[in-house]
């Protein structure tokens, strides 16, 4: 264990030296050892300084130091509040840019340090120990005693040092974390800089001859499990002093010669067996020491442009998934991943991209129980270089070598022996260059089982697969027909036409959106080179903290940082507490493992199993048809399982396809789980496909049946404000704010150019500039009879001739008060632009208490837009408005429900349309919503906003990627709409 005798540091080396890390012992895999152990997580002492001058003296705490922190932390999170008193730093947000000067390898002077002391007593020291750190951020310098010890680089990696011979029965333990280094060059991930023991922390006891290292070699071959094993101790030991078995078969085997063991069964992420090795050593006196390693038999390969597993080929239905927590910062407790890796189960995601650095030891543990298919990627981003045109980036300097070379090494090393790994990943936006070259070598020289991969190598000269981010659905679309332009180099572009195409991010889950998840879908479906992506992102990174007593999410700039990227951080499937948003339910519905179609007839439904591994037969068969609040009917429907990628066509039974005759009826047919797993319950739903009965009002309420109202004197159902011409009035109900709306609160993807767009305007912007957000309505003419009223306006906008003419035919009917709205554009709206409005409806506001409750036919219980809402079902739903609202964390467009047929709004006003209509009903004005920066800003209110939108254009995902689709934009068009209000409560 005296490895590090030799290029000993006895001080820490200046904080710009690029070495990665000293005296460090080599990286080696995780291991279940029965070595004694010693946990040193839990409270330390702390203090924090802005700045520390001379690096090379260790940190003497007085003794009545009185602050104590939590381990693992970042140290920097308002919630250590809690716990310091003191200040300790702040969190500092930026994607691409540095937050300090690009002058590499330099930190700058202002560099926040956390220093860190706990006591470590032993009733009887062990000679020989390694105090091991699964991962610090930032740059560390570790004192043991009085003795310097060595220092960490890397952040999300372990380091490990030798204690041998300095372990007396009470010790002190020192780490100094700074916050900035030359390694902050190479870690500058879209995320929080967010310093400090962020993972566990121990001594572990090494016996005379300890296993320092166990690499498994366990292919799936020929329909069996190959086992190799090779075992590095730290000492020498007779062959006959090393027994490695495979627990569950009884398998024994010798190092380094490889086994068969005929009955395993193979790992994949939709069947995920594991087995367990587990490696003694012994000599003359005995037992010395045990291992356990859980693994799994597969083979990856790349095969005819795809990605194959055991033979068959993968899709990747895949997250890119960070480690933040809103409390502890880049510490995520295990229940907490245990949960989230469940969530994505029922979720219907396969797949983890662990952007930008190797997680948690735990998570990948994890993956291998729970079944994903992960690419592990390496902890290296220098994105901020490419804002000074790539000029000394890390990537391609030779001095940066060994630093990037041991960040590959030491991922694979910790990690090799996971069978949910099936590729590693150099890194995320690091440009190119040399390293990348001596990165790629060095890792399959440990393990060239696993294809590599790399984004930012897009002719593919270092990596096995060819990985692009954010490419639009038309590009995708022509890599899977292999129509992509070619590479210049000849040998290049031979090569990367053999490759399997992926997505590494796609569909950027900022706010509202993303928009097109079917489109991405139906490409990876259809073409076998896509092997599918993975969404930008699983996790919103909020900090949660308290303001007088009030639960807040914070964002970049939050912290007074000086550059910042404000809410780019807020781009997730879940909140950072792990509450699902909208855009997972819609996702789990495109991910879903079966697609499934009725007929027309609704006689048969066609389904087709995306799984690769499995057959279908623990999932079940059922339907239901409903109507208002009753079950009509109801069954299992008996089906032969699908195998991997079949495809069926199964009967309904004759009493679904008759019942769905019914007026007002939903057929819903589906998919559910029959057994419970360690992560999906059962009965849970995992496929959903529905059909409406031809016939039908499917009003909101049973009871809400139109033509009982008997028509009436208009004048006593409506009243308009004779000198504009809006709604003052519906029946007893009072009416503020009667408008035309084409505008909506912008959301994320409306603030930023789609890619592709060129020179066009964001279409918050676009919207901006025609006036959209402040509409001048000007009445043109009132024409009121006794059982109509037919109001003219002309909505346009200061500065612009851009206008829509309105004509609201207001008539009083048996089924109660009709309006017919329609907008014809005039004016100049530029031609050059392929969508001009957010939306086209009617805005207003009722004195209603949004407490109150909301009950619609449409699609529910959530929103959706044009282009999302795939989970959303049909369905007669209530809920209050509060309840509705998709609580965004800056306010913006959201919580629209989709294709509503009818509504039953508060008190007494109920709505049916003749089509299919957008319904957004808020407790506050799309004016308020658009001016609030976070949501806890949105004032309370007692009143309800309403919009009924008879068009509306999609959400996209330009906030990073392509905006709306063609199909789903809006623009200038004349527009006709319908509802009729009922205003007698029933
Ligand atoms: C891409 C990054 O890889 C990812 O970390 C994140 O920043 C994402 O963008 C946006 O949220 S890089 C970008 C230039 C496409």
């Amino acid at each position: 264990t005296k490895a590090m005798t030799t290029n000993r540091k006895l001080v820490p080396q200046p904080l710009e030296n690029l070495d990665p890390g000293w005296n460090t012992l080599p990286a080696r895999a995780t291991m279940n050892s029965d070595a004694s152990k010693w946990e040193l997580n839990g409270m330390w002492r702390f203090r924090w300084l802005p700045k520390v001058l001379d690096k090379t003296i260790a940190p003497v705490f007085a003794d009545n130091h009185s602050e104590l922190i939590p381990v693992p932390a970042s140290f920097v999170m308002p919630h250590l509040d809690n716990f310091l008193k003191e200040p300790h730093g702040k969190p500092v947000y930026t994607n691409v840019q540095f937050p300090f000067p690009v002058d590499s390898p330099y930190p700058p002077d202002e560099n926040g340090v956390g220093e860190y002391q706990r006591d470590v007593d032993f009733s009887n020291a062990p000679a020989h120990a390694h105090l091991r750190f699964e991962g610090i951020e930032g740059a560390a310098d570790i004192w043991w005693n009085d003795t310097y010890l060595g220092s960490t680089r890397g952040s999300r990696l372990p380091s490990e040092f030798d204690l041998t011979d300095l372990l007396l029965q009470s010790n002190t333990l020192t780490v100094r974390v700074f916050t900035f280094s030359a390694a902050s060059y190479v870690e500058d991930q879209d995320e929080w800089w967010l310093p400090g023991i962020i993972r566990d922390v121990a001594i572990i006891e090494q016996p005379k001859v300890s296993i320092s290292d166990v690499s498994i070699h366990s292919p799936w071959q020929d329909g069996q499990g190959r086992l190799f094993v090779s075992v590095v101790t730290s000492g020498q030991l007779e062959k006959a002093n090393l027994k490695i078995r495979v627990l569950e078969t009884g398998t024994d085997l010798e190092p380094g010669v490889w086994t068969s063991i005929p009955e395993a069964k193979a790992w994949s992420a939709e069947a995920p067996n594991r087995y367990t090795l587990q490696v003694r050593s012994q000599d003359s006196t005995g037992p010395l020491e045990t291992v356990e390693i859980k693994f799994g038999f597969r083979t990856v390969e790349i095969r005819d442009t795809e990605l194959m597993v055991n033979g068959k080929p993968i899709q990747f239905r895949g997250v890119n998934r960070h480690e933040h927590h809103p409390l502890w910062g880049r510490t995520v407790p295990e229940q907490t991943l245990r949960a989230e890796l469940a969530l994505m189960k029922q979720c219907n995601i396969n797949a983890i991209r662990t952007s930008h650095y190797p997680p948690s030891p735990v998570m990948l543990d994890l993956a291998d129980e729970l079944g994903f298919w992960v690419i592990d990627e390496c902890d290296l981003e220098t994105h901020g270089f490419g804002m000074v045109d790539w000029l000394n980036n890390p990537t391609d300097d030779p001095n940066w070598e060994a630093a990037l070379v041991d960040r590959a090494q030491r991922m694979v090393q910790r990690d090799k022996n996971h069978p949910s790994i099936v590729m590693w990943s150099l890194g995320n936006e690091a440009g190119v260059g040399v390293n990348l070259g001596a990165m790629a070598k060095a890792i399959k020289a440990i393990d060239d089982s696993r294809p590599l991969h790399y984004e930012g190598d897009q002719s593919c000269q270092y990596v096995d697969v060819w990985s692009m981010m954010y490419a639009s659905v038309d590009f995708v679309e022509a890599v899977g027909l292999g129509q992509e332009p070619a590479l210049e180099d000849l040998a290049l572009e031979t090569r990367r036409r053999e490759m399997p195409f992926v997505l590494c991010e796609y569909a950027h889950a900022m706010g509202t959106g993303p928009g097109g998840l079917t489109e991405y879908q139906n490409a990876f479906d259809k073409h076998p080179r896509l092997i599918g992506g993975f969404i930008w992102e699983w996790l919103e990174h909020g900090i949660y903290a308290e303001q007088q007593g009030q639960h807040i999410t914070n964002y970049g700039g939050d912290f007074g940082e000086s550059v910042h990227d404000g809410n780019f951080v807020i781009d997730g499937l879940v909140s950072a507490g792990r509450e699902p948003r909208t855009q997972l339910r819609d996702l789990a519905a495109v991910f879903a493992p079966v697609i499934m179609r009725l007929d027309e007839s609704a006689t048969r439904v066609e389904m087709t199993s995306r799984l690769d591994h499995t057959d279908t037969s623990a999932l079940s068969l059922h339907w239901e048809v409903v109507s208002f609040d009753q079950i009509l009917g109801s069954g299992q429907i008996s089906y032969p399982p699908l195998g991997p990628r079949q495809a069926a066509s199964v009967p309904l039974p004759a009493e679904a396809s008759s019942l769905i005759r019914t007026e007002s009826s939903v057929l819903t047919v589906w998919l559910e789980t029959i057994e419970e797993t360690q992560s999906v319950p059962k009965g849970w739903r995992v496929a959903t496909t529905q059909q409406l009965s031809k016939a039908g009002s499917f009003s909101a309420l049973k009871t809400n049946t139109q033509g009982t109202q008997p028509a009436a004197d208009i004048a006593q159902l409506l009243e308009i404000d004779p000198e504009t011409g809006a709604v003052v009035r519906l029946a007893r109900e009072p009416v503020d704010n009667w408008a035309l709306t084409l505008w909506r609160a912008p959301t994320d993807n409306d603030l930023r150019v789609g890619w592709g767009e060129g020179d066009s305007p964001a279409a918050a912007e676009r919207w901006s500039m025609l006036g959209l957000d402040r509409p001048m309505s000007r009445l043109i003419s009132i024409d009121s009879k006794p059982a109509s009223i037919v109001v003219k306006t002309r909505v346009g906008a200061a500065a612009t001739d851009a206008a829509v003419d309105c004509t609201w035919s207001w008539e009083a009917q048996e089924a109660g008060l009709a309006l017919t709205l329609e907008v014809v554009p005039r004016g100049s709206w530029p031609a050059e632009w392929s969508s001009h409005w957010a939306r086209v409806g009617i805005e207003f506001t009722l004195n209603s208490n949004p407490a109150s409750t909301l009950s619609w036919f449409g699609k529910g219980p959530g929103p959706g837009y044009p282009d999302t809402g795939q989970g959303a079902n049909w369905g007669w739903y209530s809920s209050s408005v509060t309840d509705l609202q998709e609580r965004t964390v800056r306010p913006q467009e959201s919580s629209r429900l989709a294709q509503v047929r009818s509504a039953q709004m508060a008190g007494s006003l109920s709505l049916n349309f003749d089509a299919e209509v957008g319904l957004t009903v808020r407790p506050w004005s799309t004016q308020t919503v658009a001016a609030t920066t976070h949501d806890h800003l949105l004032p309370p209110s007692s009143q309800t906003n309403v919009v009924i939108d008879f068009a509306s254009s999609g959400v996209g995902t330009a906030a990073c990627g392509p905006g709306v689709l063609p199909a789903y934009r809006l623009p200038a068009q004349a527009v006709r709409g319908h509802v009729v209000f009922n205003t007698e409560k029933k």
